[in-house]
């Protein structure tokens, strides 16, 4: 009787330290902050970008401007962005009249961006105007912008908007020369 008792705890002993190995060879630890979204979280996270991204990399789901086509790093004229002197690297080279619409879903809370009148143009004190729109309601609208200004900074609100456009106006004189630039245009979560 004393025998088979030996038995079962010897054999319990031998389980319970399989057990222990088999767990620290199958579950090698996950470094903190990385591995597996628990579930409920990963509905959550996809609704809520996690880093900016620049407009340039997005395509607009419409839009039309009063000359030439859009230019993607590239004014309008097709040089590099310059406004005010400076030159600029990524940005949306258009022309008055003109309406981008970008299709966000909800998921940024800025955008932010420089705007301006591109150096490669200049018929003399023209102006232009710039405005932004969130599912059709105006965000943001800049006094009248000159040619050889200093390039305006934006910055608004997103939240919860679905459709943003970016609008250029003829300033009120002509659209001759309105090579109208977004610089730098980036959605922030
Ligand atoms: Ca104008």
């Amino acid at each position: 009787m004393k025998k088979t008792w030996i038995y079962i705890l010897v054999i319990v002993v031998v389980v319970i330290v399989l057990i222990i190995a088999l767990s620290k060879s199958e579950a090698p630890k996950q470094p903190e902050g990385e591995g597996v979204v628990p579930e409920g979280q990963i509905e959550e996270m996809s609704e809520q970008a996690t880093s900016s991204i620049s407009l340039t990399e997005m395509t607009p789901v419409e839009g039309y401007q009063g000359y030439g086509v859009l230019g993607i790093n590239q004014s309008v004229g097709g040089n590099k962005l310059m406004v005010g002197g400076v030159e600029y690297e990524k940005g949306l080279g258009t022309h008055a009249i003109s309406e981008y619409k970008y299709s966000i879903d909800g998921n940024y809370s800025y955008f932010e961006t420089d705007a301006g009148l591109d150096d490669g143009a200049d018929c003399g004190g023209n102006v232009a105007v710039f405005a932004i729109k969130g599912d059709g309601e105006e965000l943001y609208r800049s006094e009248t912008v000159e040619t050889k200004q200093t390039a305006i900074h934006i910055r608004v609100s997103v939240s919860g908007v679905q459709e943003l456009s970016l609008i250029t106006e003829d300033g009120g004189d002509s659209i001759d020369c309105d090579h109208t630039d977004w610089l730098n245009p980036v959605l922030i979560p």
